[in-house]
């Protein structure tokens, strides 16, 4: 009987958690284009016209389905940083480690629960050195609402606590990029010549703005 009684609440915990979970579903287009985010034109690898990518959010326990089209003449693949992918390690992201290289032109479909993980992560490319591109960006899991906060302990008032609430719904991401004035691929190729990363970058972006 009381085998019974755990199989019926883990069956219900199941339909429950089941019922809540959504899907999220995002599309990412990588491609090229010229910009000059600190003044400087350069070719930059961009996501859905724009760098850093668009902010990607969720809430804790969803699923998130982000389907990747490679516009690019290069492979590229997304890795989705901090994400444990307990159950989906085809979904990390890693070339030659858990998937192909999503060839130009080709498509490829990531898919994964969010389980309890909450808060803000980034995405990016896992391919050379891509990411340096700013083939980026941030990944905002909202905590279940039934999560304790330490609000309460910091707050004087109920305005305050509110106010506190508010801020981390509409949390905003800031992603800082070491920015050269040359792309990766050269960087990259400069780093295997040498064995150094050129000492200094050209520009430090945030939110893909740099000092002009
Ligand atoms: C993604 O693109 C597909 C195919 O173009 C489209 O059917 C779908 O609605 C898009 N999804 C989102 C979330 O924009
Ligand atoms: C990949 O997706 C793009 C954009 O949604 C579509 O135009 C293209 O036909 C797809 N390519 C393949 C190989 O499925
Ligand atoms: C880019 O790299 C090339 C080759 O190393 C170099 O000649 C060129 O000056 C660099 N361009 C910029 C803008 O740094
Ligand atoms: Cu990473």
């Amino acid at each position: 009987m009381p085998s019974l009684l755990a199989a019926v609440v883990l069956w219900l915990s199941c339909l429950l958690h089941a019922t809540l979970a959504a899907t999220r579903s995002y599309n990412l287009t990588l491609h090229r284009g010229i910009r000059a985010p600190d003044g400087f034109d350069r070719e930059v690898y961009l996501i859905n016209n724009q760098q850093p990518g668009p902010l990607i959010e969720a809430n804790q326990g969803d699923v998130l389905e982000v389907t990747v089209h490679n516009a690019l003449d290069v492979a590229n693949t997304i890795h989705w940083h901090g994400l444990l992918q307990r159950g989906t390690p085809h979904m990390d992201g890693v070339p030659g480690v858990t998937q192909y290289p999503i060839p130009p032109g080709g498509n490829f479909t990531y898919r994964m629960s969010l389980d309890d993980q909450y808060g803000f992560y980034w995405y990016h490319s896992h391919l050379n050195a891509y990411y340096d591109d700013a083939v980026r960006g941030p990944l905002l899991i909202h905590p279940s609402p039934s999560l304790l906060r330490p609000f309460e302990s910091l707050a004087r008032n109920d305005a305050e606590r509110d106010a506190l609430l508010q801020a981390e719904k509409a949390a905003t991401p800031v992603l800082l990029t070491d920015w050269y004035h040359n792309v990766s691929d050269v960087v990259l190729r400069q780093y295997e010549t040498t064995g150094a990363f050129p000492s200094c970058v050209d520009s430090l972006l945030a939110n893909g703005q740099g000092r002009v």
